[in-house]
This record gives C-alpha cells, structure tokens and sequence, in this order.
C-alpha cells in the first residue's frame, strides 16, 4: 500500500498556507485602479419604491456612479434565474418572479439592494450612499410562514396566497388506506428552524473589464465557478459564455451558501465595464446576515401510522417551506426532491404521502444549506420514530429495528431506490459504544445530582453525490450533474489533476492527490490539484450535496484508467513487448513473466520525448480526461447517539456524550472524513440548541449579528465517538458515498430526541435554548 494512498490519515496539505496566512481569497485581490462598491439595502421588509434620487451622491468627488434596477433594465439585465420548475398538484407551474439584482418597483426584505455606490473608497461610498434618497411606500410585511397564505397582502402580483407551489409525492390513496387499518396513530408538529450559513469568509467578489479584449474576470467566493459562469454570463448577455472568466480562490467555507448566483457579484462584472475599473466588494457580517441565502424554514404535521408491534404502515406529512422574498436558484428543489424523497428514512414504509407548500415572505431568501432538505426530512422520521416508540411503549431502538430496511436494492414509495446499506450493524454499534445499555444507572445517578439525563438516537439516511443525469432528467430538471476531470501527466512524471470540484475547506488537495498516488504508484507530493478557475478546467458542476468524492474522483479515477492505458501501449512500443503483455504495478510497466519494465518517470518522458510511435496507434503525449456521470445517487446512512443532562434549575443542556458511527462505503483519508462528521455534527448542535433567527412583526432581522445570534463553540461540544461501518456503494468505481453532510444531517434530532427523553415531555422546539428548555423542564416538574 502507498503510504500516502488510499486509507491513509495524511494531514491536509492545503492547511500549510491557511494557517500560515498565504491563503489566497477574494478580499486578498487588489487590481491595480481597482473602485469599490457598496450596496445600498431596504431598510423596509416590503415597500414600493417609488424614486431614487441619486444626483448628490454622483456629485461627489471620487464616486464613479451609483447604478439603479433602471440602469440594469437600460443594458437589456434581467432578472436572475429561479432554479428548477416545479408543478403544484394541480398541473399549474411554479409561480417564479422575478429576481432583480437591484430593486425593481419593489423591495422585498429587509437588506434587498436597491442601488449600488461605485467609489474610489469604500468609506466614500458609504459616505455617498447617505445623501441617496429613497423614496419609499411602506406596504405590510408578511413575516409569519403559519399565515403567510392567508395574508391580504402579496409579494409578488404573480403569485397568489403568496404561494409558490403546492406539491405532492407519493400514493395518497394507499396512505389514507393504511391510516384507516392503524392500531396506532402518532401525530407531531414540528419546526425547524431557520438557519444563517455563517461561512468564516463573507461572500466577496472583484470584477474586471478588459476593453482591449473584450473579456470580463470575475474572482469570487464560489462553490461552483463554472455554474456561476454559465448562468452569469447569459443573462448579462457577455457571449460567448468564455468571454466571462471566473476564478475561486481559496474560498473559507461554503456549506451550501455559495452555491448560487447572487445580486452583488454579478452587479460588480456588470459595473467593471460601466465605469471601466475592477470593481470590488466584500460582504461585513452585517449584510451577510442579511443576504446571504438562510436555510430550512419549515414547519411540518406528520402522522405515522402503525399495527400492534410498531410495524410501520403509513406516514403522512404536510409541510409549509419558507422560500423568503424570492425563489431562490436552486430554493424550489430543496423542500421537495431533495426533502420529501428521504422521508422514508431507514425504514421500510410501504405507503407515504407528503405535501409541500412553498410560501413567499418579506424575509431573506432561502435556500440549500447544509444538508439542504435532508436534515429536515430527516428530523421528521427520526423525531416521529422515537415520539411513536415512546407513545406505544417500545424501546426506541427496538422500534427501529423492528422497522429498518433489510434487503437491497430497495425501492422506496418517494422515488429514491437504495442501493446497499447495513442499518443494524451502525445501530448495534453505536449502542455499544453508547453504553445504550447503562444508561439507566447514568439517569439515577444524574437524578441524585437533581440532573434530568436523556438518550436520543437518529438513524439517518441521505441521499447525495448529486446527481445522476439519468435520475434528475427524468424528474424533470433537464440536466445531470456529472463531474469533469483532466489527468495531465508532464514529461518528469509529475502529475496535475484539473477538476470541476471545488474546495472550500473538504481538503481536496489532500484526497485527490491520495488517490492519484495510489494508482500510479508515485509519491504524494509529486500531485498537484487545480481547480476553481474556468479559464484552466474546461467544465465542472463544483461542489455541494456531498458529491466531489463519489462524483469528481470517480471522473479523476475514470481519466486515470485512460492515463493507464495510454501508458501500457507507450510501454509495449518502448519495451518492444505486445500491449497484452503489459502490466501495470507500483508506478512500473512490466512485461508479463519477465523483468523487462519501465518505472513510472521513464514512461512519462518517454510519452513526450520517443520517437518513432505508430502514428494510428500512439499520439505523443500523456493527459487524458473523462466527464463521469454517476448512475445512482450515493445513500450514506448511519446512527448518531447523544446522551444530555439537563439542569432543570438553569434550563443548561450539557451534552455528555456524542457516539456517531456513519457509513461512507470506501474511506479515502479517514482524518478527513471524521473532521466532515466533527464539523457537520457541531452545525446540527448549532441548529438544535442556539441558533435562533428571529424577524419581529415588521421583518427586521433581530437576529444580524454575532450578539444576538448563537454559533456553536468548542466548549459546548463533547469529545465526539466517531466509527464507522462499510458497505462499498455500487455505483462508482471507488465504492465511496458522500460525508460532508451527514453530522448536520442527523444530530439535530439526536439532540431534540435526548432532550425531549429528559424531560419525559415532546413539548421543545428548536432551538433549545437554556430559557426554551427551563420552560419546558418547569411544564415537567408539573406534571410529577
Ligand atoms: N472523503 C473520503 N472518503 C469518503 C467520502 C469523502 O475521504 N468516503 C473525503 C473527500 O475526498 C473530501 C471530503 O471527504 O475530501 C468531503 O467529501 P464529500 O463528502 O464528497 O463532500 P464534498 O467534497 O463534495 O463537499 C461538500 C460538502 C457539503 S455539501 C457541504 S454543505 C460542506 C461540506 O462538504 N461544506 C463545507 N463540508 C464542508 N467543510 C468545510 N470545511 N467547509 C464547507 O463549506
């Protein structure tokens, strides 16, 4: 085995120049003569907007323009793209309005830009932006998701009840059957909560016009710079597309809120050749809260129905998805393909019918975070399982495992077919190492301390290595999101991969140079990695639903088997041998049954600098590419167990211990993989005791900055139990699923589960904060 290859905890190469400073992001690119732009944002929820004045601003010395939604109308910009259509049970289309870069007739929440100041400063601009007259006509905000249906007032003329779409999947008919034959029915409501992505980097963004060549650079914080190019480039009507060059540097942190194209970086190409300087913008904190797209937002009944022994027969759900003040790019695919498609969880349901309803509101647009729809669907079935085991008296675990999928492939009544998984080994082995069977004697000792102490369990399942054209074709999405990798091999043996995936902190330095090490059988440091620039990668998808492991090094594992290949046939020229006969092992090419060989370095120099190869059969040269579109989605699945103690005095939940056993088929850097799980579960905690986004009446943010807005710290998080089971995914080379979403996928019901066992109560909502839970734990001691 390599040392370095696959299996190996190398530590990440990448991390050298981030904690030594030599990153280089967004905010780090200063153009020379480069301008700077600050948005000018509604202050109002929802108001029309009925003039700018802007001659005193444009006055001032040092400001190069303040640009308005007139000014875009003016150059043909239309509004930006609203992701993929959905229809409401009735057969009618989604109802998607616009989405303007800067206000158009409308604001519709509280920071929506409404003019963007362009000055030699960013303090000038700032200053300019005050003498800016806005004239507004305050109209009601619709804030509260419950009745935003029934509001007298509309966001968007073209979207009644302010609503979106009204969905559904699933055999209604079947699951009223099934309800009607039940021994038992739980019912739950729950919430869940909206989130602030909260990346360590603001979102950034330069733009650059070069008048002499007619070409635009945009460098900025994306996921997915190839997307952003595609999109960007059409509705600013830069043709062709490769005129638009878009570079993502080092990017700190994305978790889903990077993914999309955004009013502010594309205002600031439009703007570069408007005033014929790069045009600069880094979002503070503040607009962040405000601009950056929120996730989840959602509230939900569902039903379980059940025989006798807790078998499961049926479940229901009715959800209403907060979509903000607009539809967000990919805002109508997440409550719905990527939600009610998980809703089976581990289980095997035979009937499920869920509703979806998405709801306009004078808020922040919201969209995929983390997770983004799996977290929620997940917190539904795990939250529903546990009330159910509870309500009929049956172990939690018991219940689960009476109910767990037991063959495969498994087809699902909610589209998505699993393909492998093993849900009693991960929740056998959580149990042990949860100790799940002491807990009783840990619960008495608590309460001798005046401690309430609970256990909570999540089995989860996602699906990701989004996607597969096959499957999102055919659901109607019109496109597939395969992956793209370039091998290039140089005449020293040196190797340079070119991928579409994109790395904002999954360490994919370190993986895919892993990998490549691994199969050539040449050392770790002779790889290097290139990505996030559109101008050295042909194409990519980039990088979200935890897909740049099942699906960009499939693509790279793919253009490596060719790279192989070629070598086999320079080799047999080389060795004079038949290319039937070549072997390739550790880094040499061998004729079988003999010791002629060629070490790695000798071929690739071979491949540029030998003469005489059979023209038909060999070209000169050793680089190879291969574009991989994955036949299934990845379903990693596992168990996370977390154990609390709740101060019922102070409402502090303390957790004590955090057992995780996940399986992510092969493992290609177990040392990442378990930072992924550490990270995901610290959001899930985040989300399922502190983070709390709060609009008042009005729809101001209350909720906008660190003050008032809860992140999760190391010291609120125990020393996690990481483990892991396998069983190898069918559907790529590697055998690999996804990891970088599975902890905020399934700890937030882990939390609420344990919390809520503490109290002996269901009645808690996220997030638990101290107070939450001090309410609900004094609704405990009346009840004894
Ligand atoms: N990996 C592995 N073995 C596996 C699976 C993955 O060694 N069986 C490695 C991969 O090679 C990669 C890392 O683990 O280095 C994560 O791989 P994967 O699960 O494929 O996820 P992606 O690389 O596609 O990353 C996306 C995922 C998502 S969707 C969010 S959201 C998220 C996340 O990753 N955002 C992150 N983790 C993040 N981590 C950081 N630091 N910052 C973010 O913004």
């Amino acid at each position: 085995m390599n040392a370095n290859g696959i299996g190996a905890r190398v530590k990440r190469v990448e991390d050298k120049r981030f904690i030594t400073g030599n990153g280089h992001y967004t905010d780090d690119m200063n153009r020379p003569g480069h301008v700077h732009a600050y948005f000018l944002r509604s202050p109002h929820a929802h108001a029309r907007v009925k003039g700018i004045t802007s001659s005193a601003a444009t006055a001032m010395t040092g400001v190069h323009a303040v640009l308005t939604g007139d000014d875009l109308a003016a150059d043909g910009i239309g509004p930006l793209p609203c992701g993929w259509m959905i229809h409401s049970k009735d057969g009618s289309p989604m109802k998607t309005p616009g989405h303007p870069c800067l206000a158009q007739g409308k604001v519709r929440y509280v920071g929506d830009p409404v003019a963007v100041i362009i000055a030699d400063s960013l303090a000038l601009a700032k200053q300019a932006a005050e003498v800016v007259e806005v004239d507004y006509e305050v109209l009601p905000a619709v804030v509260d998701l419950a009745t935003a249906q029934s509001s007298a007032t509309l966001l968007h003329d073209e979207a009644p009840r302010n609503t979106a779409f009204e969905w559904e999947l699933g055999d209604k008919a079947a699951t009223d059957a099934a309800f009607d034959g039940a021994h038992h029915v739980t019912r739950i409501e729950l919430s869940n909560n909206r989130l602030v992505p909260n990346a360590m980097e603001p979102r950034a963004a330069v733009g650059e016009y070069d008048a002499g060549t007619d070409h635009f650079t945009l460098w900025t914080t994306s996921q997915n710079p190839h997307v952003a190019r595609l999109v960007m480039s059409a509705f600013l009507n830069i043709a062709p597309e490769h005129k638009l060059r878009v570079i993502a540097p080092d990017v700190g942190g994305g978790f889903g809120s990077k993914i999309y194209v955004y009013p502010e970086e594309t205002v600031c190409v439009w703007a570069s050749k408007k005033v014929r300087r790069p045009v600069k913008w880094t979002s503070d904190r503040t607009e962040a809260f405000l601009s950056d797209a929120h996730g989840r937002d959602h509230l939900t009944t569902a039903e379980l129905a059940l025989d006798e022994r807790g078998k499961m027969l049926g479940l229901r759900v009715k959800t209403l998805a907060n979509v903000g003040g607009y539809m967000n790019l990919f805002a109508s695919s997440v409550p719905t393909y990527l939600y009610a498609t998980l809703l089976s969880g581990q289980y095997d349901i035979p009937a499920i019918y869920a509703e979806v309803d998405t709801v306009y509101t004078t808020t922040t647009p919201v969209d995929a975070y983390r997770g983004a729809g799996r977290p929620e669907a997940t917190f539904v079935i795990e939250r529903i399982v546990e009330v159910a085991a509870r309500e009929m008296g049956i172990d939690p675990a018991t219940l689960r495992k009476r109910n767990f999928i037991r063959k495969f492939p498994h087809q699902t009544p909610v589209i998505m077919a699993y393909d492998v998984g093993d849900y009693h080994a991960s929740l056998n082995k959580a149990m042990d190492l949860a100790d799940y069977k002491g807990f009783g004697k840990r619960k008495r000792e608590s309460a001798r301390r005046g401690k309430l102490r609970g256990i909570g369990i999540s089995t989860y399942i996602e699906a990701c290595g989004i996607a597969p054209s096959q499957a999102v074709g055919s659901l109607g999405a019109g496109v597939g999101l395969w992956e793209s990798a370039e091998v290039r091999v140089n005449p020293v043996g040196t190797v340079e991969i070119l991928t579409g995936s994109h790395s904002h902190g999954q360490g994919h330095e370190t993986t895919f140079a892993q990998l490549v090490a691994d199969r050539l059988g040449i050392p770790f440091e002779n790889v290097s990695i290139v990505h996030g620039d559109t101008d050295k990668v042909q194409f990519g998808m980039g990088t979200y639903g935890s897909r740049s492991g099942a699906v960009g090094m499939s693509a790279i594992s793919k253009a490596l088997d060719k790279v192989v290949d070629k070598g086999k046939k320079i080799a047999a020229h080389l060795l004079e041998a038949s290319e039937a006969d070549i072997e390739f092992k550790d880094g040499n090419f061998t004729v079988s049954g003999t010791d002629k060989s060629i070490d790695w370095t000798s071929l690739a120099l071979g491949a540029y600098v030998a003469h005489g190869f059979p023209p038909s059969e060999i070209e000169p040269g050793l680089k190879e590419t291969s574009f991989y579109d994955p036949t299934n989605f990845t379903f990693p699945a596992g168990c996370h167990i977390c154990e609390v103690e709740v101060d019922p005095e102070t409402g502090v939940t303390e957790i004590a211990n955090w057992v995780a056993v996940d399986d992510f088929g092969t493992i290609i850097n177990p040392m990442i993989v378990e930072g992924q799980v550490h990270g995901g579960i610290a959001q899930g905690v985040g989300q399922a005791l502190m983070e709390g986004t709060a609009y008042d009446s009005e729809g101001q943010l209350l909720s906008g900055s660190f003050m008032d807005y809860t992140m999760p710290r190391a010291d609120n998080l125990p020393s996690f139990k990481v483990d892991t089971t396998v069983t190898e995914c069918p559907s790529n080379p590697l055998g690999m699923k996804g990891c970088g979403e599975a902890g905020a996928i399934a700890s937030p019901a882990a939390v609420i589960n344990a919390i809520t066992d503490a109290l002996g109560h269901e009645d808690l909502a996220m997030p638990a904060t101290a107070q939450a839970v001090w309410r609900a734990a004094r609704k405990t001691s009346q009840r004894a």
